[in-house]
């Protein structure tokens, strides 16, 4: 198992502004603390399955590795076909040219900038809809409206490993006829009322991406109870080969690689340990984070099961007095690496500000969100030790907000 960071400092040390490294104070950790650093299982076990994939001299193309991560991520989330792809921003692409998606398609704009790419991508319009302040996923109601002639689906995504509101969007979907695809990409492991993120809608893709909770260095999946779907997507992702030297329609190299599977294979060996590392992160932040006015940590759904990925604070600027970005600069001087996903949303990024200038007047919720949301330092590489730093970090911060702020505004121009 990986060692957590160094640190210089102690939690009891840091308690007062001066101790801050942003003021000259040395910083807390003397490597950088990542959102996202990955999640290694068993290096014995990954070595040996190298030494087969070698051995073997087998190392893409539908390998032994491949269909075993294949079978196992469709029995985790008891789905029929799960069809293993090199990334989960091509998973998306082949899903929504598979499911024959054209037109306008519903987003949200609240999310990773590939979600929206996919679409834009394969020419069509990423239509964002605004999110729900306290779900941060698609609001139902929002998505309704913006249905129009064109609409031929809607893309969800469960931000931070929550599920979006399965149930409201699948009878829109069905109610107005429109394709439901899910971007799951930090959902692995994740529930929705019992039953496993991966089996809603026409089809889920997962990312296994390095800095997900299970990583498959580089991967993704897609995933569907829909046969005809699954056979359509296995085609597409091998260049649409249906025998040696036929294609019945068009594909591109959409494949996982034996060694991606096989660090894939060792990390779902170590997936309950993964969990319990999150969760305990979480809920050392949660408490030592409750007493802050104006600080939030975003919540999972305790009767469900999470991935407790992300540890993402909502900053409530009017009464912490020093702001997300503030924090974030902060932070950074100390080598904790906090992150502000998803801001500024995608309606702000090229093409897309471009493209769509006037998206941010429907979008109150996504820019507000935006704007507060810091996210932490979990996963394997961080222990409780550097979650108390962490926080103590903050702690002087809040507590000392207004000297804190005066001497950030004091500093002279960069
Ligand atoms: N949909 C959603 C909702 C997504 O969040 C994503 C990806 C996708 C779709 C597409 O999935 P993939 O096509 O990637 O499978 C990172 C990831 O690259 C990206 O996969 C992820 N979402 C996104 C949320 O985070 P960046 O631009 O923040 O990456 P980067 O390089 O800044 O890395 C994040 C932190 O992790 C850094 O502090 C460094 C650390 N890190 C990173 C890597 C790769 C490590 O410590 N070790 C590593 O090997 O996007």
């Amino acid at each position: 198992m990986l060692m957590a960071t160094t640190a210089q400092w102690s939690h009891s040390d840091k308690k007062a502004v001066g101790d801050l490294a942003i003021f000259g104070g040395t910083p807390a950790f003397e490597s950088p603390l990542h959102v996202g650093r990955p999640n290694i299982g068993d290096r014995e076990k990954f070595s040996k399955r190298i030494d087969d994939i070698l051995d073997r001299r087998w190392l893409t193309n539908a390998g032994p590795y491949v269909s075993e991560f294949e079978q196992r991520i469709a029995e985790a989330v008891d789905v029929e076909h799960c069809i293993a792809v090199c990334n989960a921003t091509v998973g998306l692409e082949l899903a929504i040219r598979a499911l024959g998606l054209e037109g306008e398609v519903i987003v949200p704009s609240f999310t990773f900038i590939a979600t929206a790419h996919t679409l834009q991508w394969l020419d069509i319009t990423p239509v964002f809809c605004d999110i729900d302040a306290q779900t941060h996923s698609l609001d139902p109601k929002r998505v309704e409206e913006l249905i129009t002639p064109k609409t031929t689906g809607i893309l969800g995504v469960h931000l931070w490993g929550r599920p979006c509101e399965i149930d409201r969007l699948t009878e829109i979907a069905e109610r107005r006829k429109l394709k439901l695809l899910f971007d799951s990409a930090h959902a692995f492991g994740c529930s929705y009322k019992g039953g496993m993120i991966g089996s809603f809608g026409n089809a889920e893709v997962f990312s296994f991406h390095a800095t997900k909770f299970l990583n498959s260095l580089e991967g993704g999946a897609v995933v569907t109870n829909d046969t005809k779907l699954a056979q359509r997507l296995r085609l597409m992702k091998n260049f649409g080969f249906t025998t040696y030297d036929r294609t019945d329609s068009i594909g591109v190299n959409g494949k996982m690689s034996e060694v991606s599977a096989a660090m894939g294979l060792t990390n779902l060996d170590s997936m309950d340990e993964f969990v319990t590392i999150n969760r305990s992160n979480h809920k050392r932040y949660r408490q030592r984070l409750s007493e802050f006015e104006g600080i939030s940590l975003l919540s999972y759904d305790e009767n469900e099961r999470s991935n407790y990925q992300y540890v993402v604070l909502e900053i409530d600027e009017g009464k912490t007095r020093v702001g997300r970005d503030q924090l974030m600069e902060i932070l950074h001087a100390e080598n904790v690496l906090a992150r502000r996903y998803f801001y500024p949303g995608c309606h702000k990024m090229e093409p897309y500000s471009s493209l769509y200038p006037d998206a941010h007047l429907s979008l109150p919720q996504t820019e507000r969100v935006s704007a507060r949301v810091l996210t932490l330092p979990t996963g394997q590489a961080i222990n409780s030790e550097s979650v108390d730093i962490v926080c103590t970090i903050l702690s002087t911060v809040l507590n000392n907000a207004h000297e804190v702020r005066k001497l950030l505004e004091e500093r002279p121009p960069a």
